[in-house]
């Protein structure tokens, strides 16, 4: 059997560790696509030379043409800028749109049967866009962030309980950012909702409000530490099990940026929800049953996804 390819766009901080974890797990050969002139063939070397002591087999190779990511089966997009000091976030999403244009294009006309995974910020208009300009089905082009905003709130919980990542199951929907909603009555310690462990004595509802407010802001409190640029190890991370979930048929159900069409009372929009992911994409979306305060910061999720899409179509005219 063939190995599969990968095709990561954009090589940058977290293009680099897809590349590097993609290899590890031997998930197939890889490309490393980016507009900047030997960056992605200096990693793929780097990587490549990583090969003999790990004992991974891919070929990795760097491109800055769109022909090298011709038949794909999995396509991870970070391609873009992120925002710089003086600029507004118009400013930011005219020219990551563009180049969403130019990936969403490339994508169509060298690999239109890949499973597309969109990283790039501000994440659920980006993805939107991107399936938009690529054309391909709904259900092969979905947005990385729930997975990773789930982690982050299942690693301070785990912390808070002092229990082991592993049995700790976590809940968050919603668009990606301040406006994310962490449903605590979904989140688990193997199995036992965090409501009943604050009865049980092993929190307090003001520790969980905390929690879950740094969960929310948790891109920016790594961003203030770096200084220069944003997480990369767990975005990485969190869109790679995503990528295995469809190469190797899982069917995992992870919370991802998918396109809806009624559920949850959203049409033609990408918000946050539950998924399955195997063979054929999206397979399902889930609805789940959402208490009253959930659903009040759901709406405003998703109201906040409607104002950027809505700017999208300002922008570019191919949209409305
Ligand atoms: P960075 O290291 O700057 O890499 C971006 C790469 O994109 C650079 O190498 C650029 O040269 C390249 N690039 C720019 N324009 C193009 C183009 N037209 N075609 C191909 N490549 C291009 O950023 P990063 O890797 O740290 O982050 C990538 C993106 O992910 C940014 O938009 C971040 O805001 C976003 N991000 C999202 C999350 C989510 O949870 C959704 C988390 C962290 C970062």
């Amino acid at each position: 059997m063939a190995r599969k390819k990968i095709a990561l766009i954009g090589s940058g901080m977290i293009g680099g560790t897809l590349a590097h974890l993609a290899a590890m797990k031997e998930l197939g050969d890889i490309v490393l696509f980016d507009i900047a002139e030997g960056v992605p063939q200096g990693k793929a070397l780097d990587l490549a030379q990583a090969g003999p002591p790990e004992g991974f087999d891919a070929d990795l190779k760097g491109a800055n043409s769109y022909d090298e990511i011709a038949g794909a089966d999995v396509c991870i997009v970070t391609a873009g800028i992120p925002r710089k000091p003086g600029m507004s976030r118009d400013d930011l999403l005219k020219t990551n749109l563009n180049v969403m244009k130019a990936v969403g294009e490339g994508i169509a006309k060298h690999a239109p049967d890949a499973f597309v995974i969109c990283i790039t910020n501000p994440l659920d208009a980006m993805v939107w866009a991107l399936r938009e300009f690529s054309g391909l089905p709904h259900q092969k082009v979905v947005g990385m962030a729930g997975v990773l905003d789930s982690s982050r709130f299942r690693h301070f919980l785990a912390e808070e309980f002092d229990v082991s990542v592993e049995d700790v199951t976590a809940f968050v929907l919603g668009g990606h950012g301040d406006t994310m909603v962490p449903v605590v009555e979904y989140s688990t310690v193997a199995g036992i909702p965090i409501p009943d462990l604050i009865k049980m004595g092993w929190s307090t509802q003001d520790r969980i409000d905390a929690i879950v407010d740094r969960t929310r802001k948790g891109g920016g409190e790594i961003v203030g530490l770096l200084k220069t640029g944003s997480a990369f190890y767990a975005p990485a991370t969190s869109a790679i099990v995503m990528a295995e979930s469809y190469l190797k048929d899982k069917k995992r159900l992870l919370p991802c940026a998918a396109h809806l069409t009624g559920q949850y009372g959203v049409d033609d929009l990408y918000v946050g929800v539950p998924i399955v992911i195997g063979a054929n994409g999206v397979e399902k979306v889930v609805e789940i049953e959402l208490n009253d305060s959930a659903k009040a910061n759901f709406q405003t999720s998703v109201d906040a996804v409607k104002e950027l899409v809505a700017a999208c179509k300002g922008i570019d005219e191919s949209l409305a």
